[in-house]
C-alpha cells in the first residue's frame, strides 16, 4: 500500500516540479502594434527566462506586406546596440541582449522610424517558490527513499508526506502570495501618476484632401509640463488613434510612431475636406486609461458622399436602446475572426457630436458573430464602427444608432 501510494506520489512530483510556469511572468512576449504607411504591423518581442539570451523579434503585418524593418536594439543602461532585420510574416531576427532592464528598439520601413521603449524582465524566484522546490525536492529523495525500503522505514515515509504537504499547501497558496519583481522592472511608484495633457498637430499645417500629412500628437505631463514619455502598451499598442471626419463618413483607427520623447506621428490620407476629430486612447505607467482628444481641418473641394463600403446591420438588444442602460449588439461577420489587438473584435462609438467616444470589446459568437455590450450615455444619434480581422485583413464596417430615451 505504501508503496503504491508513493510510487503515485512520484508521478504526481514528475508532473508538477516543471511546470513552475505560473511565476515567470515575465517571460511573457511583448506585442507593440505600428501604423506603418504599409498597414498595422506589430512588433512581437518574445519572452526571455534568462540572460544573455537572444532576444527574438518578429512582426506580423495586416494587411500582408514584405516589407522590410530594419531593426536596432539599445540599451538604456549602458548604451550597448544590436541589430537585424525582419520582414513580416517571415521569421524573427534574433538580437542578442546581455542584461535586464530599459531597452529601446528602433523599427525602421521605407523612411518611417518609431522608437519603442520596454523593459526587457526575466524572471526572479520569489523565496516560497524556493521552499516549495525545496520541498518537493525533499519530499521526492524520502520517497525514492520508501519505495526502496519497501515502505518499511516509517521515519522516510513520514518524511516524505510532510515535505509533501509543505510543498503543496506552498503551491496552493501560490496563487496568493506575493511574486518576485521581475529582474529589470521599474521601480514601483505608490500613487499614480498626474493626467496627460496632449495637444494634436497637422503638418502641413492645412492638409488637403487626398495628399498625405502627418498628424502628431505631442503628450506633456500635467504636473510639470515636460514631455510625457512613460506609455504603457495596452491592448497591444502605447496609443491608439481614432480619427473621424466630423459628418462620420471617414474613420481611421491607427497607432502613432514614437519620433522623439513625448511625441507620436502617423501618417495619414483623407478622402474628403472638412473638419475631423482626433482621439488617442492612452495609459500611462502605475495609471489608469486616459481619452485625450483634438481637431484638425482638411482644406479642398467638397463632394457628394463617396458611395459607402459594406455597412453593418446590427441586431440591438433591446432594438430600441435607452440611455444609460445596457444595449447589447450583435453583428455578423464573414470568415473566420482573427484576434486583432488581443481580441476578437472592437467596437468604436462617437456622438454625433463628438463629445463622447467609447470603446468596447467583443466577444465571438459562434463562427461568425460578434457580440458588444455597451451602455450610451444620452440620446440622439450614435456613430459606430466594427472591426475584426479576418484572411489577413482588417474589416471596418459601420453603422448607427439611435437612441430616443
Ligand atoms: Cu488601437
Amino acid at each position: 500500500m505504501t508503496r503504491v501510494l508513493a510510487a503515485a506520489f512520484l508521478l504526481v512530483l514528475s508532473l508538477t516540479v516543471p511546470a513552475r510556469a505560473h511565476v515567470v511572468e515575465a517571460g511573457a512576449e511583448l506585442r507593440v502594434t505600428q501604423t506603418f504607411a504599409a498597414g498595422e504591423v506589430t512588433f512581437v518581442v518574445a519572452g526571455v527566462s534568462s540572460l544573455p539570451a537572444p532576444l527574438r523579434v518578429s512582426a506580423q503585418a495586416v494587411p500582408a506586406t514584405s516589407l522590410e524593418f530594419v531593426l536596432e536594439l539599445r540599451s538604456l543602461i549602458d548604451g550597448s546596440r544590436s541589430a537585424g532585420s525582419v520582414r513580416a510574416g517571415q521569421g524573427y531576427a534574433a538580437l542578442p541582449v546581455g542584461h535586464a532592464g530599459p531597452y529601446e528598439l528602433r523599427v525602421q520601413a521605407g523612411g518611417e522610424v518609431s522608437t519603442i521603449p520596454f523593459r526587457v524582465l526575466v524572471p526572479a524566484s520569489a523565496v516560497w517558490t524556493m521552499v516549495m522546490d525545496g520541498a518537493f525536492l525533499v519530499a521526492g529523495l524520502l520517497a525514492v527513499g520508501g519505495v526502496l525500503t519497501a515502505g518499511r522505514s516509517r521515519l522516510l515515509v513520514g518524511g516524505a508526506s510532510a515535505s509533501a504537504a509543505v510543498a503543496v499547501t506552498v503551491m496552493l497558496l501560490a496563487p496568493h502570495l506575493p511574486a518576485a519583481p521581475p529582474e529589470g522592472a521599474a521601480p514601483v511608484a505608490e500613487a499614480g501618476r498626474p493626467y496627460a495633457q496632449g495637444r494634436f498637430s497637422t503638418l502641413p499645417a492645412r492638409p488637403a484632401a487626398d495628399a498625405e500629412f502627418a498628424l502628431t500628437l505631442r503628450l506633456a505631463d500635467g504636473a510639470t509640463g515636460r514631455p510625457l514619455d512613460d506609455l504603457t502598451v495596452h491592448h497591444e499598442a502605447p496609443a491608439h488613434l481614432i480619427v473621424t471626419s466630423e459628418d462620420g463618413v471617414v474613420f481611421r483607427h491607427v497607432h502613432p510612431l514614437r519620433t522623439a520623447p513625448g511625441v507620436l506621428t502617423v501618417r495619414l490620407r483623407v478622402p474628403r475636406p472638412g473638419r475631423y476629430l482626433a482621439y488617442a486612447e492612452i495609459e500611462r505607467q502605475e495609471s489608469g486609461g486616459q481619452l485625450l482628444s483634438g481637431a484638425f481641418e482638411v482644406a479642398g473641394q467638397a463632394r457628394p458622399e463617396p458611395p459607402s463600403r459594406k455597412t453593418a446591420m446590427p441586431r440591438l438588444t433591446p432594438a430600441a436602446p435607452v440611455a444609460g442602460t445596457p444595449v447589447t449588439i450583435e453583428i455578423s461577420t464573414e470568415g473566420r475572426l482573427q484576434p486583432w489587438l488581443g481580441m476578437p473584435g472592437h467596437l468604436i462609438v462617437r456622438s454625433r457630436d463628438g463629445l463622447h467616444l467609447a470603446h468596447a470589446h467583443g466577444t465571438a459568437a459562434g463562427e461568425s458573430a460578434l457580440r458588444f455590450t455597451l451602455t450610451l450615455p444620452d440620446r440622439g444619434r450614435y456613430l459606430a464602427w466594427a472591426q475584426y480581422a479576418t484572411g489577413g485583413r482588417l474589416v471596418t464596417r459601420p453603422f448607427t444608432m439611435e437612441v430616443d430615451r
